[in-house]
């Protein structure tokens, strides 16, 4: 039998043991955890899209008239805003640069919405009024092929 004050003894050297443990078993995680979580981030965060190609909007038939050569990035709606607000509903003609199987739409309304046109081969569309679009376009938006 043991003595009890030995056993309260042994036990509470026990629940130290049993501290340092956990304590030393906390200290490792956190000083390898938050790099492997920031590299994980860095994974995890998309890739900035490179321009892969170019259209040509014109304001006339043809591709005539003002004509503004853009760089298309897959996947992003584009507007005509800003320095591109002469084009808006003003393009009547465009030419696709874009490669083999690329496609776009071509959107009447802001953030690529409304009435829309799909477009899955490259070259030249001549005259909007031929695809019903002429004079509306406001927004495209490109995938890579
Ligand atoms: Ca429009």
């Amino acid at each position: 039998m043991f003595p009890k004050a030995s056993l309260i003894q042994f036990l509470a050297t026990l629940s130290i043991v049993s501290t340092i443990g956990v304590k030393v078993g906390v200290c490792a995680s956190p000083a390898a955890n938050p790099i492997d979580m920031s590299q994980a981030a860095r994974d995890a965060e998309p890739e900035p899209q490179a321009i892969f190609g170019d259209i040509v909007a014109c304001t006339d038939a043809n591709l005539s008239g003002d004509c503004t050569t853009l760089g298309v990035t897959s996947g992003v709606c584009t507007c005509f805003t800003g320095n591109l607000a002469g084009l808006n509903d003003q393009v009547s003609s465009m030419e696709f640069d874009l490669g083999a199987g690329a496609t776009c739409t071509l959107y009447e309304d802001d953030n690529c919405s409304g009435g829309s046109v799909f477009v899955s081969n490259t070259g030249i569309i001549n005259n909007f009024q031929d695809i019903g679009f002429n004079d509306v376009m406001t927004c495209f938006k490109c995938f890579q092929g």
